[in-house]
């Protein structure tokens, strides 16, 4: 392939749209510090999250550190979290001076095993933070229970997630707090950006100040804080994308559902179902799971051959990285495991031509039988 297809494609809204919006600026020279395009798209994504309070940051990453921040949890407390996910949902835990504790997953939709939660609970577990990987949405109900049951906190990683929901109720709606990303590799982006949605007025509060300084005046500094605002030019990236966000979710879907058929007959591989009851999904990602051991990285590396990137999301294990080695608990991962090494996430973007998903299938299916 002449052209190179990388994993996903920035979303980006009608060049004219961006710069119409953007014009203002040069006359207010208003570009950050909770501008009025950053009020404006609070608003908007409150709405469109179904989130009763939300606070936007400068990216996915500082949502959940400081939504960890804000629950003031004591130094070395114990977090259960899933080994399985993007390096950042573990750094959070980590930057806050807690202590992860890897839970395995479940090889069906990848998210916590919350059947193994229970077991991992000790005196200084103090909080569950599970992520909805690839959009599968973790088992809400029952963390939920947990949760209430040995009164913990439960904070999601819905970095995936933006705009999906569960029998109507926006993602959000579950869990103490919810962090998302809108990262230029996500489903929304606002080029780098992130929301922490919330429940309590007093959290919204804690997260404006952990944001912004504590600066509550220009005389007035109420608590120590960090920088993490969104300025104004990924507020407005965010209104022009915010447009075009069903369109590019039904591309998407239209793009799964053709991979979907190409690779339904193959037996080596397990693909991505979006058949979660009472979900809708927005499509993030296209996963498959290669059964025969070795074959991901073969295939891998024989679709780079051809000029397509896929990428091997979550290899290795946060659990296993180099920067934590013989720090926490990586045995009975199992399942993390599995899926760390036969994982491969094909490309998919609302623009990804058709010709170029069947020309992919066709590859793993020639490679997948070397
Ligand atoms: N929690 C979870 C579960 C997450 O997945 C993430 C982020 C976070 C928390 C933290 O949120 P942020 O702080 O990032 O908002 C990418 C993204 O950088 C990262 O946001 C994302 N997860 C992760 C899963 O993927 P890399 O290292 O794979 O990015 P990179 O630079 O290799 O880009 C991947 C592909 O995206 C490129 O091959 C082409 C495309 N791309 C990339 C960039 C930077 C574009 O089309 N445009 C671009 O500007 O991490």
């Amino acid at each position: 392939m002449d052209e190179q297809i990388l994993v996903t494609k920035t979303s980006l809204p009608p060049y004219e749209d961006y710069i119409k919006k953007i014009r203002p600026l040069w006359d207010s020279h208003w570009i950050t510090n909770m501008g009025m395009n950053h009020k404006l798209l609070e608003e908007k994504l409150c709405a469109y999250l179904q989130a009763p309070y939300l606070s936007l940051t400068v990216n996915g990453h500082m949502a959940l550190e400081l939504a960890i921040q804000a629950m003031d949890f004591p130094e070395g407390s114990e977090v259960i979290t899933t080994p399985f996910t993007f390096i950042s949902t573990t750094h959070a835990i980590v930057r806050n001076r807690l202590t992860p504790v890897f839970c395995d997953i479940k090889l069906d939709d990848y998210t916590i095993d919350e059947t193994k939660i229970e077991e991992l609970i000790t005196k200084k577990t103090v909080a569950i933070l599970p992520v909805h990987v690839y959009g599968n949405l973790c088992n809400v109900e029952a963390i939920a229970r947990i949760a209430s049951k040995y009164n913990l906190k439960v904070i999601y990683d819905s970095a995936h997630a933006f705009g999906e929901t569960l029998n109507g109720k926006g993602i959000a709606h579950y869990g103490d707090v919810s962090i998302f990303s809108f990262h230029a590799t996500k489903v929304f982006n606002t080029i780098e950006g992130g929301a922490v949605a919330l429940h309590s007025k007093e959290m919204l509060e804690r997260l404006y100040n952990l944001k912004n300084f504590g600066i509550r005046g220009e005389e007035l500094i109420v608590s120590v804080g960090a920088n993490a605002k969104m300025n104004e030019f990924s507020a407005i990236m965010g209104l022009c994308n915010l447009e075009y966000i069903s369109e590019n979710i039904e591309l998407r879907r239209q793009k799964v559902q053709i991979y979907a058929e190409e690779l339904a007959n193959m037996d080596s591989i397990v693909v991505q179902k979006y058949n979660q009851e009472g979900v809708t999904y927005n499509y993030g990602y296209f996963p498959i799971r290669f059964l025969k051991k070795d074959i991901r990285d073969l295939v891998y590396n024989k679709l780079r051959e051809q000029n397509i990137y896929s990428r091997k999301y979550f290899f290795p294990l946060t659990s296993d990285a180099n920067c934590f080695e013989g720090k926490y608990n990586n045995l009975q991962l199992t399942n993390a495991k599995t899926a760390a090494n036969n994982v491969l996430v094909l490309p998919l973007y609302p623009e990804l031509n058709n010709s170029i998903i069947i020309k992919i299938c066709k590859l793993i299916k020639e490679f997948s039988i070397l």
